[in-house]
Order: C-alpha cells, then structure tokens, then sequence
C-alpha cells in the first residue's frame, strides 16, 4: 500500500469529458484506477473523510501532524472567542477572576498563532471559567445563527491541557476533528495491491462554490461522485450565495441540485453521505425536524424517520440519476472503513464490466 499528496489548480486537471462515459482503466501492470471527487458545502466533512482514508494507508507522518499544530491552535482561539461572543446573547458573565485572565489572554492576541503562551493563556481562562463556558457550550443553538461554532469544537477545549503541554504533537483523532477550511484542490491517491483510487477534494464554501464547479466540469472519466451532507444541520441558517439566511441543508439540496441537473458525469455513479449521524442523534432529542421543514410527517425525534425523510429530499433533487446513500460518521474510523469497503467493491464491480485497457 501506498499514497501520494498533491495539490494543484483546476486548469491543470484533466480534458472535460462529453458526459457519457464511465470506464475503468487498466494500467500496464495490471492495476485498475478509479477517480472519485468529493462534493458537498462547507463544513459537510469532505476532508475528513478524505483524512481517515489516508490513515488508512500511511497514515501522517510526524512532519505532517506538526503541520496540523497551528490549526489546532487556531481552533481553540476562534472557540474561545465565540463562546466569548456568545456571553452577552446568553446573559451570562465572567468571575471577576475570569475577567482579569481575559485581559491577559488578549494581551497575546497580536501573537502569532503558534505562540505557546497565548495557548496557556487560553488555557487559564478556560480552566477558571469552565462551567460558564460549558453553559454557553449548552446552549449554542441559541446563537448557532449569528455565531456558528465548529463542529468539534468542544472536543479541543476538552484536551486543553495535553495539547498546551512542551512538544505537543497532534494524535489521530485531533487531526480528524480539527477544522481547515479547504480552498485548494487537493487529490489524494489511495494505492493498493490492484487498484489505485485518485480522490479529489476541493472547498465547498460559499467563495469556493463556483471552484467546485469548475472542478466537477474539469474532471475526466469520474467514476463517482461522493456528495456529503451534514445532516445535522436541519436546524442551522447561514447566508446563502445571494447573501440571504437559509436554512444550511436547503443550501446544500440546492447547491446538489445544480450538480444533478447538470449535464455532466451523466453515468457516474452519485454517492450520497448523510453525515455527522452522531450529532443528528443527539440533536434529535431536543430540536423538532417539522419546526424548519413543516413537510416532515415522520415521528418528532425518531432517527429513521428523519434520515428517511432527508433522503427522500435528495432523492426527489437526483432528476432520476442513480443515487446510493451511506449513514456516515466522518470521525469515526470503522463506520468509514466500512463504507470505503463497499465503495471500493462496486468501483471494483462496475469497472471490470466497462473495462478499458491503456
Ligand atoms: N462529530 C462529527 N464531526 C464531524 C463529522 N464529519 C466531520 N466532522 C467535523 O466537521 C468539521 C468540518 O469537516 P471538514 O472535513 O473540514 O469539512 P469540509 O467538507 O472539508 O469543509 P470545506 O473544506 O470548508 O468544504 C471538522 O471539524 C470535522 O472534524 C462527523 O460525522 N461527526
Ligand atoms: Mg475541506
């Protein structure tokens, strides 16, 4: 096994292709290739995916966990700095001692990112005023709207101390719950003994929408597409392209709609991740589906019903394209193994019945 990095720009990619071909290819030693592109808004965890397949392989060198250190820090910052934000909008306010740890901690603001004692004194804020941060924490879909926090964001607060002590080094699972967003685009090739599968990641924010686009029309010979839905945010509004407030999975149907209805890629294979399960679940037992989508007719907090129900509405967006859809949780390491298992059989399946050798 083995798996390469490389980053390039769209034009570099490869020949647009008229739409209606799906070929495998058999290189000259006899290993099969496959391309995959990774589609979906922002946030939805296309790179985390793309991260659990590489750990899969080689896994991250210790030069690249370092790399991750400054974007770990950046995730606790921004963290500590929206929960900070949120204090007024929740009523809620520091001890005395926690205000004099504030001022401190923003004494190192100027600091670059890297800077271990901005860390630390972060780091002592958070310790000192942990039960108001953890009510703010509780109460986030109070401000979720105008205040967004990451996904796992708790979960770095949480390991505060072990990522402040001398020669951290990031472990598995901060890297795959730490948040980059992703603006270049990114292949990754997954190697084994017989086939070599080529991953394309690329941005899915609202600035990289129109580079996702070009990507799906630049890209050759996709074998599949990989559309990722964070399923959890039926209750999150964000500005949309037009700058207006819309709900987060309304975003993202349109944004697949458009895919759909284009006439591009009109044979490959459309996997549809319905990800972040373990948040949907947790989040089912206190905010209502039908409250943001009134259409919803399934039982209030029931997990089927409600993943059904997301995908019937993709489904209903496909325009009659083949579409497969997974449960996912991009954090956890054996949901994913297992899906990419399956994956990797019907590419292995449907490219053997449409071979073409080079
Ligand atoms: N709890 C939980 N967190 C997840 C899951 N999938 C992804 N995340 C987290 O969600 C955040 C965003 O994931 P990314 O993979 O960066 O999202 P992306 O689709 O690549 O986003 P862009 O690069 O902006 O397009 C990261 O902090 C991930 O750790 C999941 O299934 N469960
Ligand atoms: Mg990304």
């Amino acid at each position: 096994m083995g798996c390469t990095w490389s980053c390039c720009k769209p034009e570099c990619q490869h020949n647009p292709q008229d739409g209606q071909s799906l070929r495998g290819a058999e290189s000259k030693n006899g290993t099969y290739r496959f391309q995959l592109l990774l589609l979906g808004i922002d946030g939805s965890g296309k790179s985390t995916f793309l991260n659990q397949v590489k750990l899969m392989t080689d896994g991250f060198s210790a030069a690249e966990r370092q790399q991750f250190i400054p974007i770990i820090y950046r995730n606790i910052f921004d963290t500590l700095d929206s929960l900070l934000d949120s204090l007024k909008t929740l009523n809620l306010a520091l001890s005395v001692e926690g205000e004099d740890l504030l001022e401190r901690y923003r004494e190192q603001a100027n600091n670059s990112v890297e800077c271990a004692i901005r860390l630390q004194a972060a780091r002592n804020l958070w310790v000192s005023e942990r039960i108001v941060f953890e009510e703010c924490f509780d109460r986030q879909n109070e401000f979720q709207n105008e205040n967004r926090m990451y996904t796992n964001a708790r979960y770095f607060m949480d390991e505060i101390d072990r990522i402040s002590e001398e020669g951290y080094l990031p472990i598995v699972l901060d890297i795959i719950n730490a948040r980059r967003v992703t603006q270049e685009v990114l292949n990754y090739v997954y190697q084994d003994n017989d086939m070599e599968i080529q991953i394309t990641d690329v941005g899915g924010g609202v600035d990289e929408r129109q580079q996702m686009m070009e990507v799906f029309l630049m890209e050759g010979n996709l074998h599949g597409i990989i559309y990722i839905v964070a399923v959890d945010e039926y209750d999150v509004y964000a500005l949309n392209e037009t700058g207006e407030m819309q709900n987060r999975i309304r975003i993202s149907l349109e944004l697949f709609g458009q895919i759909m209805t284009h006439p591009w890629h009109m044979r490959t294979a459309f996997l549809i991740f319905l990800n972040k399960q373990d948040i949907f679940q947790r989040k089912l037992e206190t905010s209502n589906i039908v409250k943001h989508f009134p259409e919803y007719q399934g039982f209030q907090n029931d997990v089927k019903d409600g993943g059904n129900f997301f995908r019937s509405l993709f489904r209903e967006c496909a325009n009659g394209r083949d579409t497969y859809f997974h449960n996912t949780q991009a954090t956890d390491r054996n949901n994913i193994k297992r899906v990419f298992a399956s994956i990797r059989g019907d590419l292995l399946k449907k490219g053997l019945q449409q071979i073409v050798v080079i």
